[in-house]
């Protein structure tokens, strides 16, 4: 997957895409990474990207005419057909989740622009975007960390990146649960033993005592999401377990 980040910061990435994960992903030949500084498209002899809001109210904003030349120079550095979706990453974005990493991880190039300052000209987002997100309910300085969540999370879900065939399918929210505990040696640490049933080998026990766990820790933390999750009967009988046994202990 070809990405193309658009920003003021291009050094912010630096680090965080070569660990770990990105690293290999761009070894790897999975992520081809084009970090792009929208200072170079200024044609001003400052360099200048920004300027004061009409109508006052104070802070800056960024230009539509440099940013819309970035953009569209970036576009068509590659011959993608269709043309890549161009997302601003911006607080007032639709809110980024599973669905959309899955989403954006079947497009083979992505353009991402890393809003600054108090925003954007309107106009950058009628003439050259055609997505916005967000990556939750808070707002942060710039959209650089927004775009490596976003990048990060939607190269999970585009195969071949981890190792375990098809362990993407095991993440949280994967199913719509949150995923459950997990144990590995010592047996016993400080007192606290891991679960017998983990020791047994039994898989399709194990199984359920994980589903078991999964769901437990969902019901715990995050009942909104067991609103959406595909449930089997027996899954939902034990919903309906975990409701019983919250009642009794307030009795
Ligand atoms: Cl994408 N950008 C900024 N600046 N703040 C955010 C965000 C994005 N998502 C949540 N907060």
């Amino acid at each position: 997957m070809r990405i193309d980040v658009l920003t003021l910061f291009p050094n912010m990435f630096q680090s965080p895409m070569n660990e770990s994960m990105m690293w290999k992903a761009k070894e790897t030949g999975l992520l081809d990474l084009h970090l792009h500084d929208i200072r170079d498209y200024s044609h001003d002899k400052h360099r200048a990207v920004d300027d004061t809001p009409y109508g006052g109210g104070g802070g800056m904003l960024l230009r539509a005419d440099v940013l819309v030349y970035a953009i569209e120079s970036v576009v068509a550095l590659g011959d993608h057909q269709p043309p890549p979706p161009v997302i601003l990453m911006t607080p007032q974005g639709r809110l980024f989740s599973h669905d959309v990493a899955r989403e954006l991880a079947q497009h083979p190039r992505l353009v991402l622009v890393c809003s600054h300052y108090e925003g954007e000209d309107e106009r950058v987002r009628q003439l050259a975007i055609t997505d916005e997100i967000s990556i939750g309910d808070y707002v942060l300085t710039g959209g650089e960390l927004a775009a490596m969540v976003v990048i990060d999370a939607t190269l999970r879900q585009v195969g071949g990146l981890l190792g375990a065939e098809g362990a993407e399918l095991r993440d949280s929210h994967a199913d719509g649960l949150l995923e459950g505990a997990h144990y590995t040696r010592p047996p016993v640490f400080r007192g606290l033993e891991v679960p017998q049933v983990l020791q047994t080998g039994n898989h399709a026990q194990i199984e359920a005592w994980r589903r078991e766990q999964a769901l437990r820790r969902t019901w715990e933390r995050r009942r909104d999401l067991l609103r959406k999750a595909k449930l089997t009967e027996a899954e939902k009988y034990l919903l309906a377990k975990f409701a019983r046994e919250d009642a009794q202990r307030l009795k």
